[in-house]
């Protein structure tokens, strides 16, 4: 799979897309595009893109063209308000929502040439496509139809959900004291004419093609609007991305207000997803991390040197036992971790979203030190720097991600020399797997009893201990699967519960011991212990 590759001013790292129809010439050209087709198919594989028409960059054509008079017949392909005025006559935008990734400002951006604005839900350089419009949408079609035509089989649709939005713009209600501006998700996430624009694309463009289409959909977290958007006789797309999982450690006050979570969120979240999903029809997008989130070791377990493996492949155990499609990311199946905590933000991160934070970060708290490294603790677990490294092929300077003499776009993780693909391929994995040989291995399994871990049935198991997370996976033909996860970085007792026969146990994190471990009664789990069992 590949993400923003077109051309880009890269404001947002490529989500903001200025050439829908041509690469980012530094990636390299259309032609490119094609011979990886062509060579993906020789091996079997496919080529899924992303699709970023929530917005497009403020550069495109069509924004430069809207933008440049009121009477502009693409002035309607973005969405434009008028200001409002407050009682002293000052200017205000047509409502108060909060930018995403612009730290407190506002969603909407003034024109001074036209005295509009306009709206940019990202950031300002990011303007929200109106798709009320029947040309925008038949523009976003025609787009569809270019890749579709040129052999891609597939689409990550990112934000997809949003494109309807409240066209009475409402105020959003005050959930963040002492701010100005507000989340407006209700508004704009999941709006009245999402599955109208969601069918109207299926019915014209994708059901003349063989596709696969994944939905980035944030401010998801109920299941039902899931299934309406996946279900198999009567959904739009294949599956979507939830995100309930990755903000199990989000506080009230946004991604980087670190709330602590334990093994009782953890089953909650996944009980209602896989539960749901599989007696209802559904079908998620299987995910521990991407380009947006933290590195999932550093984001859920212990990314220490004394434990990174055994945390790499605990996540692998679980990640390969639920059902869903599994999405890996770069990176993931070798380990890689958060970056290093002594990295200075300012010059060595890179995403608007992390800049934008830290510096207000810095103008609001610059007097109260508590507050500030509260801040920066926040920022560092969360960053979407932290997974946008470069992948580590090997020991070689910039970890053979490119030549020694050239410089990487963005700082490589100071652990390459013991976290890389090569190093990992070469371990003779019969004494002790790899984390990439660990993978390896799972997925074997879960291929091969595809009818148990991915499509059988998902139940809880030890429901309320407070350190094992714990589940059986059944097929229809009664074939049973046990996976326990000690998610604690400390020595646990756990007792099989009389309803659970295990006959053996296939495979866990701690090489060599797993298989000699009681099937009944008390077992000792030393800490992030996984360990997948089979009955019969
Ligand atoms: O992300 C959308 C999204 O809602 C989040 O994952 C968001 O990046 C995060 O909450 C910010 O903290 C998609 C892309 O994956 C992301 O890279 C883009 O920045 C965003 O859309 C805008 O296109």
């Amino acid at each position: 799979m590949t993400l923003a590759v077109y051309d880009s001013p890269q404001v947002d790292m490529g989500y903001d897309i200025s050439n829908y129809k041509a690469i980012h010439p530094p990636y390299g050209t259309l032609e490119d595009v094609n011979r990886l087709i062509t060579e993906l198919k020789k091996r079997d594989m496919k080529l899924v893109m992303d699709l970023v028409v929530n917005h497009t960059s403020h550069q495109h054509p069509w924004f430069l063209e809207s933008k440049s008079s009121l009477s502009s017949p693409k002035r309607d392909w973005y969405i434009w308000k008028k200001p409002k005025y407050d009682d002293r006559g000052n200017r205000q935008p047509p409502n108060n929502w909060v930018q995403i990734l612009g730290e407190g400002l506002s969603a909407w951006t003034y024109d001074p040439s036209t005295e509009e604005y306009y709206l940019s839900l990202f950031t300002p350089e990011q303007p929200d496509l109106n798709w009320e419009n029947p040309a925008v949408r038949e523009a976003v079609h025609d787009i569809l139809r270019f890749w579709l035509d040129r052999g891609v089989s597939g689409f990550r649709m990112d934000v997809i959900n949003l494109i309807s939005k409240n066209q009475s713009f409402p105020d959003a209600e005050v959930v963040l004291p002492g701010h100005v501006y507000q989340p407006g998700h209700k508004f704009y996430a999941n709006g009245s004419r999402l599955h109208e624009y969601l069918h109207e694309t299926k019915i014209k463009v994708l059901d003349h093609y063989d596709t696969m289409t994944v939905g980035e959909t944030p401010f998801i977290d109920d299941v039902d609007e899931m299934i309406s958007i996946v279900h198999g006789d009567t959904g739009f797309l294949n599956m979507i991305f939830y995100f309930e999982l990755m903000d199990i450690d989000t506080g009230p006050l946004g991604k980087q207000d670190l709330k602590p979570w334990g093994v009782k969120d953890l089953r909650r979240i996944m009980n209602k997803w896989q539960k749901t999903m599989i007696e209802r029809g559904g079908w998620i997008a299987l995910y521990l991390e991407n380009h947006d989130q933290p590195r999932s070791l550093s984001h859920f377990c212990d990314d220490s040197d004394e434990y990174r493996e055994t945390c790499a492949k605990l996540l692998a155990l679980m990640h390969l036992t639920l059902s869903g499609t599994v999405y890996v990311y770069q990176g993931q199946e070798l380990g890689m971790r958060n970056v290093p905590k002594t990295w200075d933000i300012m010059t060595e991160f890179k995403d608007i979203e992390a800049i934008n934070y830290w510096k207000k970060a810095q103008e609001l708290y610059h007097d109260q030190p508590e507050r500030l490294k509260r801040a920066e603790e926040g920022l560092r677990a969360k960053a979407r720097d932290n997974a946008r490294t470069p992948v580590q092929w090997d020991a070689s300077a910039n970890a053979g991600f490119c030549p020694a003499d050239v410089k990487p776009w963005m700082r490589v993780n100071d652990d390459y020399p013991i976290v890389n693909a090569d190093l990992q391929m070469k371990i003779n994995g019969e004494e002790d797997p790899s984390v990439w040989q660990f993978w390896h291995k799972m997925i074997e399994i879960r291929k091969r009893s595809a009818q148990v871990l991915v499509y059988g049935n998902f139940q809880l198991v030890d429901e309320t201990n407070e350190h094992v997370f714990a589940y059986r996976r059944v097929a229809q033909s009664g074939e049973t699967w046990v996976t326990v996860l000690n998610f604690t970085g400390k020595e646990v007792r756990w007792c099989v519960p009389e309803d659970v026969t295990v006959s053996e146990w296939v495979i866990g994190n701690y090489h060599g011991s797993y298989s000699s471990k009681a099937l009944s009664g008390t077992i000792t789990l030393k800490p992030w212990e996984g360990l997948l069992g089979r009955d019969g």
